[in-house]
């Protein structure tokens, strides 16, 4: 093995690991409203938790996706600034919940979910709401092309797998919007896993081994597409990814803030740098990681965490006592 060069070797901090605990908390808020019902109710305590525990981080960081602009958001918002103010500057994309109506249901999937990269790194999503996208892991991340037909991006896959065609499991969103593509997918023989919500941890299985699925392909949110590329950098996959305005005014809009709308956005462009961090905790159970669960007194809750420089990926599992940390408040 090569020996790393002194730079290079010199250890550094980790800030998945301060991360995890924003994500931690968000989850927990939200898992006392796991099947109530009250999709926003969730979400409001979720951000909430959040943003109480992120100025802990030692990171000085602006929030470039968010929840919405300042106007509209009293937390989390848009151009907020977060963390303590002493660590590195950079870019902070946050989804307190990805999946608010399976926590609303107890449906899988749902996840507390921040993402961290250099500043000014990341993508800026807000001229348009949707992008179609294709995800992938390790194996077939340089072969696919969202510009081919599904069919022979699910050959792709198949052969960089080493499997068949009937053998791979192609994500998708449930919309109407998918109708012909779910066709094409089905046509080849390749089986397909619809979700109702939730294309951040869908994207995500579809990189990870043993996770039953092998590619995402469709139309979902632009923020979650950066989140999602920030993850692919950790894993080692790639997601490309086309704009798709929703009408004639949003496209307008679109091309006068300089977008090319016939540009394939890849990994690298949604994320420009290479120093990242990705952080998800598990609302609900789902194929990734399971949700929380409650003990006398405790709270059990499961993460990912990762940072795209090194490599690593962690699964965190962590046991909560909730008295103490009643007694503690923001103490974890
Ligand atoms: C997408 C997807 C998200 O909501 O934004 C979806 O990326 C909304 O799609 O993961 P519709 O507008 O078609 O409902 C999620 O599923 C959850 O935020
Ligand atoms: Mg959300
Ligand atoms: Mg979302």
């Amino acid at each position: 093995m090569d020996r790393l060069k002194p730079a290079e070797a010199a250890p550094d901090r980790n800030l998945a690991l301060d991360l995890v605990r924003v994500t931690e908390a968000g989850a927990m808020a939200a898992g006392r409203w796991v099947g109530r019902g009250d999709k926003n109710g969730a979400d409001g305590v979720a951000v909430n938790a959040m943003r109480s525990m992120i100025n802990t981080v030692a990171m000085d960081g602006v929030v470039v996706i968010g929840e919405g602009e300042k106007d509209e958001a009293p937390m989390l918002y848009n151009g907020e600034h977060v963390g303590d103010g002493t660590g590195p500057e950079c870019d902070v994309a946050v989804d307190p919940i990805d999946g608010t109506t399976l926590t609303a249901k107890s449906l899988p999937n749902a996840i507390s979910v921040m993402a961290v990269a250099p500043r000014g790194s990341m993508y800026d999503p807000s001229a348009v709401f949707y992008m179609e996208k294709l995800i992938a892991g390790p194996e077939a991340a340089d072969k696919v092309d969202i510009r081919l037909p599904a069919a022979e991006n699910i050959a792709i896959v198949a052969k960089a797998k080493g499997l068949d065609v009937e053998d791979v499991t192609v994500c998708v969103l449930d919309r109407p919007r998918h109708d012909a593509l779910v066709q094409e997918i089905r046509q080849t023989g390749a089986r397909i896993k619809l979700i109702t919500d939730g294309d951040i941890a869908g994207g995500i299985t579809a990189a990870r081994p043993d996770s039953g699925v092998d590619l995402l392909l469709g139309i979902g949110g632009t923020p979650e597409g950066i989140i999602t590329a920030v993850a692919m950098k950790c894993l080692g996959g790639v997601i490309q990814a086309r704009l798709t305005p929703i009408d004639d005014d949003e496209r307008q809009r679109a091309i006068d803030a300089g977008h090319d709308l016939d540009r394939i956005l890849t990994t690298e462009d949604l994320v420009t740098a290479d120093d990242c961090f990705f952080v998800a905790t598990g609302i609900t159970t789902g194929n990734l990681m399971r949700g929380v669960r409650y003990g006398a007194g405790s709270a059990t809750t499961e993460s990912i965490v990762m940072r795209s420089r090194s490599g690593t990926i962690r699964t965190i599992r962590s046991e909560h006592r909730l008295e103490k940390l009643r007694a503690y408040s923001s103490v974890d």
